[in-house]
């Protein structure tokens, strides 16, 4: 039996499905990876640009990584897998399509781009939309007081303008002063991107947990190098319940030592044929 037919058995009679997905589902829309060829932390030190530290140190170059990314992410559009992932997120009929037994269809992603969420139509309820474990570069959050909020404004502020263009060349120079950088909206203190940086802790974790792992019984890994702890933990994590695992990814990977199934090459190509 082929491998996609060996999955398409176990959605069959799959209660509680849950996809993690890493940078590779975005891919495909122009959204670089961060480890693979054209990754961003193979082009940039990502101990200089996404630590809590580096921020403190030089929020003005670290907010100018984060508007070029605000930048690209603005004008991508989700491809095909974010479409597939969409489609079962959205629709219980499609879903019933191929997992007549599925209660639940939950997506926890590691992606700060937001094209899982623009892929999904409009006004759905909170437990279809896409957890987005490592925050978002939409989010931002003050530095000083609790506000956390969306900001979809492109530039965030006037003095970010037209940097994304200098910052895509390596040459992050331009040095712009804490008082123009992105300010709080309720006390005007220095804002700060709402993602979650190398050493801090992933808010979203315990209910990630309770609510989505405990239960699943079927995982797919989609698109992630299964390097960087907490998500690289959570195959192993639903397979010591009798969970299984279907890896989708370009290449092999870490994530492979708990992949029942195996699906090499583009996910925009390998998940809408999986899932369809
Ligand atoms: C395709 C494709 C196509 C391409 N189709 N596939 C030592 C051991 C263990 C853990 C640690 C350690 N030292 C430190 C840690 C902890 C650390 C960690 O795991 N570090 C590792 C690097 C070792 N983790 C943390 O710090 C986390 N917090 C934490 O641990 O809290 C507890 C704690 C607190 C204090 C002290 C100690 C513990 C937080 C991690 C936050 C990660 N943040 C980033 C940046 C977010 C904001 C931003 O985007 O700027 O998140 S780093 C970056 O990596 C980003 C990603 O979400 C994350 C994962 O990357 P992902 O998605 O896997 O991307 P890639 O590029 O690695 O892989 C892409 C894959 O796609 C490849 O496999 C390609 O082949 C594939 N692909 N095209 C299918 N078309
Ligand atoms: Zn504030």
């Amino acid at each position: 039996m082929s491998v996609l037919t060996e999955f398409k058995a176990a959605l069959a009679k799959a209660k509680h499905i849950v996809v993690l997905a890493g940078a590779g589902l975005s891919a495909a829309s122009g959204i670089p990876t961060f480890r693979g060829a054209g990754g961003l932390w193979r082009k940039y030190d990502a101990m200089s640009l996404a630590t809590s530290e580096a921020f403190e140190e030089n929020p003005s170059l670290v907010w100018q990584f984060y508007h070029y990314r605000r930048h690209v992410a603005a004008r991508a559009h989700p491809n095909a897998a974010h479409k597939a992932i969409a489609l079962l997120s959205a629709s219980p009929s499609d879903l019933h399509a191929v997992a007549p037994f599925a209660q639940s269809f939950i997506l926890v992603t590691q992606n700060v781009d937001g094209l899982s969420g623009r892929a999904l139509p409009p006004n759905l309820p909170k437990e279809s939309q896409p957890v987005e474990m490592h925050g978002s570069v939409f989010r931002v959050k003050c530095t000083k007081c609790v506000y956390v909020g969306y900001n979809y404004d492109d530039p965030i502020c006037p003095a970010l303008g037209g940097t994304e263009a200098v910052f895509d060349e390596d040459k992050p120079g331009l040095k712009i002063e804490v008082e123009d950088l992105p300010k709080c909206p309720e006390c005007g203190a220095l804002s700060r991107p709402g993602v979650v940086w190398f050493g801090e802790t992933v808010d979203l974790l315990d209910s990630i947990y309770e609510n989505v792992l405990k239960k699943c019984d079927l995982l797919l890994v989609i698109g992630t190098s299964s390097t960087v702890y907490p998500a690289s933990g959570f195959a192993e994590e639903v397979q010591e319940h009798g969970a299984e695992v279907a890896v989708f990814n370009l290449e092999r990977t870490k994530g492979d030592e708990y992949a029942d199934f195996l699906f090499i090459g583009p996910c925009e190509d390998t998940l809408p044929k999986a899932l369809g």
